[in-house]
């Protein structure tokens, strides 16, 4: 499935490969996005307006550029989970690690070439709890896109990100601890998709829904973007609880 058309700009055609490698380009404004979870509304801070934000789509070899407009009241980094970032290693997003932060109100260009890995990726912001909604799915296919699976080409691919959801803001709460030396208290909620599903308080309807045609084959990709560690170790239930009613293959996968 193409979840978000990535503007192509131009192709290099590189001499001596079959593949070309292409320079995929984004645009990420960062800013406010009023969302109700549990029956709570608050503003929640969103790339595009959108959480999970953009799913970028690449093949192996090529070139991403992301343009992020920073519209926050704070100081943001992305960074882009997984990649080597070979050669590029400024472009990783690590907030006063590998770069200073975007200050609110300016920009910054990240461009790094993606070598040498495949899989489902992702990406987040660096800083604070910012993470909770500034996330996304990071998609890299080989160089040659999806036909060269290494399986028959799947009917469709989906991206599962499972995340949390705080009641009230997030910087508040990350501040508040900092200020008491305590630890950050646990979500309210685990998401699929941003949906908290149906078991939580004032949840009723609101779960993210896949719907299949029987008979075909689906990729899912599964992105574990939660927060803390605690709540990651509970996140495994979440899932099983999920898929019971489905007969899945598993895949192997590699902790990144
Ligand atoms: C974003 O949301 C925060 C918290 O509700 C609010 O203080 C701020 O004014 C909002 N900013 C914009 C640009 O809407
Ligand atoms: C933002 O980052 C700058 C360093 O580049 C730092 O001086 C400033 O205190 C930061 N602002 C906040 C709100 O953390
Ligand atoms: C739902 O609310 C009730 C009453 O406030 C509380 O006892 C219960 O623990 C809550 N359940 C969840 C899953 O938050
Ligand atoms: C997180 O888990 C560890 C180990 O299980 C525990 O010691 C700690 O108190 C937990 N922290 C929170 C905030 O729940
Ligand atoms: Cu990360």
């Amino acid at each position: 499935m193409k979840l978000q058309s990535p503007l192509l700009v131009f192709a290099l055609a590189f001499i001596g490969h079959l593949a070309e490698a292409a320079l995929v380009k984004h645009t990420f404004h960062i800013g406010n996005l009023t969302v109700t979870r549990l029956c709570h509304t608050r503003a929640v801070i969103a790339v595009n307006k959108q959480t999970p934000g953009p799913a970028i789509e690449v093949n192996e070899g090529d070139t991403l550029i992301i343009e992020v407009i920073n519209d926050t009241p704070y100081n943001m980094t992305l960074h882009w989970h997984g990649i080597f970032q070979r050669l590029s290693g400024w472009a990783d997003g690590a907030n006063m690690i590998t770069q200073c932060p975007i200050l609110p109100g300016n920009k910054y260009t990240y461009k790094f070439d993606v070598m040498g890995q495949e899989g489902t990726l992702w990406w987040h912001a660096h800083l604070s709890f910012l993470r909770e909604t500034v996330h996304g799915a990071l998609i890299i296919r080989p160089r040659e896109g999806a036909e060269a699976y290494p399986f028959p080409r799947p009917y469709k691919e989906i991206p599962i990100i499972l995340g949390e959801w705080w009641n009230d803001d997030v910087m508040t709460i990350d501040r508040q601890a900092f200020l008491t030396g305590g630890p950050t208290r646990n979500a309210d909620a685990f998401t699929i998709n941003g949906h908290p599903g149906n078991f939580y308080n004032c949840s009723s309807g609101d779960t993210y829904r896949l719907m299949v045609e029987a008979g075909k084959t689906y990729l899912v990709r599964i992105i574990n973007a939660a927060v803390n560690i605690n709540s990651s170790s509970r996140l495994p239930t979440t899932l099983s609880l999920w898929w019971q009613s489905m007969p899945a293959t598993p895949t192997p996968t590699r902790l990144i």
